[in-house]
């Protein structure tokens, strides 16, 4: 295993959950870190906390003219990204596709797909200008497992996971690795936001269970761009111990 030094991390959506126990681990161990968030007073409060070694990025993932405006923008010394970590994304409700809302179907589509992918266009050239670099997506079980009220979030997932392996395709001979994280529940602000800030439905959903921490995911994704430069990990499944797979429903009349 290698360690973070001499890395310069863009982490999507550092300002809660995964993203923001991503930035934290990788700059513990050396790295330089750039937070991304729409949330401009968190991003601020987490850069006091690492220091010169952090770099703010405010901008919305939904606006591609922002996202490579923000790339550009970036200074010398934080502008030779080598791990891309496409972490911001959401869930938006949990009712049934024939009740669903359009602007949180669109919503998702555009941050978790559009968003995602803008990011990497922005990023990707230079990794493979430099011969060097690793870009990590945030898929979910949700990609692989329907579950009722799954709909449109799954199906984002489902586009994330088959897009890092046609990136590994394309970049099989670019010395840019890729890795899917797929995890089941972890306790984030995730739930919050799916039932749009309702805190008490968001807590039922880890009532009585121990989810995953955001950093036991953080753990997995640094393991796997700390692997030998030679190994590429295609993708990591992870669920908590208490959580598995259902039966198939039948609806009998
Ligand atoms: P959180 O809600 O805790 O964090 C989500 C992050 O995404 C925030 O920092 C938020 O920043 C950012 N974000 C959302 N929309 C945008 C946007 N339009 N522009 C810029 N940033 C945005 O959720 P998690 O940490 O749990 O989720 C991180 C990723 O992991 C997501 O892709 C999620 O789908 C995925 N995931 C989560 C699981 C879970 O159970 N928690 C399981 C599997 C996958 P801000 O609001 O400041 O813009
Ligand atoms: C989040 C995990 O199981 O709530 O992607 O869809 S789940």
């Amino acid at each position: 295993m290698g360690n973070a030094a001499g890395h310069t991390v863009l982490v999507t959506g550092a300002t809660a959950g995964f993203g923001a126990a991503m930035a934290r681990k990788y700059a513990a161990d050396g790295a330089k870190v750039i937070i991304t968030g729409r949330r401009a007073d968190r991003l601020a409060a987490l850069k006091d906390e690492i220091g010169d070694n952090a770099h703010t990025l405010n901008f919305d993932i939904q606006d591609q003219d922002a996202v490579f405006k923000a790339i550009e923008s970036l200074p010398a010394d934080f502008s030779d990204i080598t791990i891309l970590v496409n972490n911001a994304g959401l869930a938006m409700g949990m009712g049934s596709a024939d009740t669903a809302d359009m602007n949180d179907w669109n919503t998702m589509v555009a941050t978790n797909i559009s968003g995602l992918i803008a990011m990497t266009g922005a990023v990707l050239p230079g990794m493979v200008a430099r011969n060097r670099g690793h870009i990590v997506n945030l898929g979910s079980v949700a990609g692989t497992y329907p579950y009722p009220g799954g709909n449109v979030y799954g199906a984002t997932k489902a586009f994330v996971h088959q897009f890092s392996l046609n990136l590994r395709a394309d970049l099989v001979d670019k010395n840019v690795r890729v890795t899917c994280v797929e995890p089941g529940m972890a306790e984030t602000e995730f739930s919050v936001v799916r039932f749009d800030g309702d805190e008490s439905k968001a807590a039922d959903v880890y009532k009585g269970m121990k989810a995953m921490t955001p950093e036991d995911v953080a753990e997995a994704i640094y393991w796997a761009t700390m692997m030998p430069a030679h190994v590429n990990i295609n993708t990591v499944e992870m669920m908590a111990t208490v959580q598995a797979f259902g039966p198939f429903s039948v609806h009998r009349e």
